[in-house]
C-alpha cells in the first residue's frame, strides 16, 4: 500500500543516504500544530528504532493539548534552548523538514536551517521552496503525517511501526482532517488510520487527549467570541470572527486557545467562508476556512503574506484590527465573485 506521490528516484535516494547509521534531526514549523508534532515525532522515533540518532527539534513549545503525544519528552524546543536547538541541527547529517516548505516558517532555527546542507522535505503544502535536497512534496495528502506512514512503508520499514509511533502518526491524520471530516480525507487516509489501529492505537484516547482539553477560560473565550465577536454575512455566505489583545487577555489567552474557533463559522447553513482575526502582539492573524472549491490560500496568499491549503489557510496583517477586517470585508464581492458558484 503505497501512494502514489512518492518519486522512485527519491526513495532511492533516501533508502541511500539512511542505508547507515545518521545523525538525524526532525524539525517542523513555528507553533507547531497535531500533523506537525505527530510527523515530526511519529519519524524520530522510526528512524531510531532504524538505528539512527534522531531527534526531535521544534522552534516552539507546542500548545498544551500536545505535549501528552509520545516522544515529546525528549523534543528540544528552540524558544526554551536555542542553543542545544542549533548545535543539534547543525550537528546532524541529514535534517528532515516535515510540514512546512520554506525556511522562513521556523522561526528561530531559520538560519541554521539554512546553513544546514542536506535536508528532506515532507510536506503537504502548496507552493514547495527548493530547500531541500529530496522531495516529498504531495500537496494531495490530507497530511505529513500520512505522507511519513506512506514514506515509511516505501522504505520498508512499516515493521518499526509500534503504538508509540502509530499514536504520533493517527494524531497529525485526526487533526489535519478535522476528524477524518475534511475533503482530503481519502480512502488511503482510512487505509492508512486502520493499519495505525491495528498497531495499537486508541482513537478514542487521542480524541479526548487533544480534543477534549479545554480550560474553563478556553471554552468561555469561545461562548464570548461566538455570542459577541462573530459577523455573520448571510448575502456573501461569510462569518467573521474577531478578538482583541485585549479580549484575549480578559480570558487568560494562552497559545493555542483559539485552536479550531475559525471553524465554528462554517457551521452555520449556507456559509462558505470563515474567516477569524486575533490581534497577536504587533500584527493581526488570520486563519481561513472554506467550503468546496472556494480558494482561501489564494486570498491568503495573494492579500495577506499567508498562504495554505484550499479549504484552510492563514496569514498575518500589520494594520490594525479594524484596518484588517474591513481591507478584508473589501475584497470578498470580487474574491467571491471570480470563485464562488
Ligand atoms: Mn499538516
Amino acid at each position: 500500500m503505497g501512494s502514489p506521490s512518492i518519486s522512485e528516484e527519491a526513495i532511492a535516494e533516501l533508502k541511500q543516504l539512511l542505508a547507515g547509521p545518521k545523525g538525524v534531526v526532525c524539525t517542523t514549523h513555528f507553533n507547531p500544530d497535531g500533523d506537525a508534532m505527530g510527523s515530526t515525532l511519529g519519524l524520530v522515533q522510526a528512524l531510531r528504532k532504524l538505528g539512527h540518532d534522531a531527534h526531535a527539534v521544534l522552534p516552539n513549545i507546542p500548545p498544551g493539548f500536545l505535549q501528552w503525544m509520545p516522544g515529546y519528552a525528549q523534543a528540544v524546543a528552540a524558544d526554551k534552548d536555542i542553543e542545544r536547538a542549533e548545535e543539534l541541527l547543525l550537528a546532524s547529517d541529514v535534517l528532515f523538514c516535515l510540514d512546512h516548505n520554506t525556511p522562513d516558517r521556523v522561526g528561530p532555527l531559520q538560519q541554521a536551517l539554512e546553513r544546514h546542507p542536506l535536508k528532506v522535505m515532507v510536506d503537504h503544502h502548496q507552493d514547495p521552496s527548493d530547500m531541500a535536497t529530496i522531495m516529498f512534496s504531495d500537496t494531495a495528502s490530507g497530511s505529513t503525517a500520512q505522507l511519513v506512514f506512506d514514506l515509511l512503508v516505501a522504505l520498508g520499514a512499516k515493521h518499526v511501526i509500534d503504538t508509540e509511533i502509530a499514536t504520533c502518526l493517527y494524531t497529525g491524520i485526526m487533526t489535519d482532517s478535522g476528524s477524518f471530516r475534511f475533503g482530503s480525507t481519502t480512502a488511503h487516509t482510512h487505509r492508512v488510520a486502520a493499519e495505525l489501529l491495528e498497531s495499537g492505537v486508541r482513537p478514542d484516547q487521542v480524541y479526548n487527549a487533544v480534543m477534549d482539553n479545554s480550560s474553563e477560560q478556553r471554552l468561555r473565550l469561545l461562548g464570548h467570541a461566538l455570542s459577541n465577536r462573530l459577523d455573520v454575512i448571510p448575502d456573501l455566505g461569510v462569518a467573521i470572527m474577531a478578538l482583541s489583545a485585549q479580549e484575549l487577555k480578559d480570558h487568560g489567552f494562552k497559545l493555542g486557545d483559539t485552536e479550531g474557533f475559525v471553524n465554528y463559522g462554517l457551521g452555520i447553513r449556507n456559509i462558505r467562508l470563515s474567516a477569524l482575526f486575533m490581534e497577536a502582539g504587533e500584527i493581526v492573524k488570520i486563519s481561513l476556512r472554506s467550503i468546496g472549491d472556494l480558494p482561501v490560500d489564494l486570498l491568503a496568499r495573494t492579500h495577506f503574506l499567508g498562504g495554505g491549503h484550499r479549504n484552510a489557510a492563514g496569514g498575518r496583517s500589520e494594520e490594525s484590527l479594524d484596518a484588517t477586517i474591513e481591507r478584508f470585508r473589501s475584497l470578498l464581492p470580487d474574491f467571491l465573485n471570480e470563485h464562488g458558484p
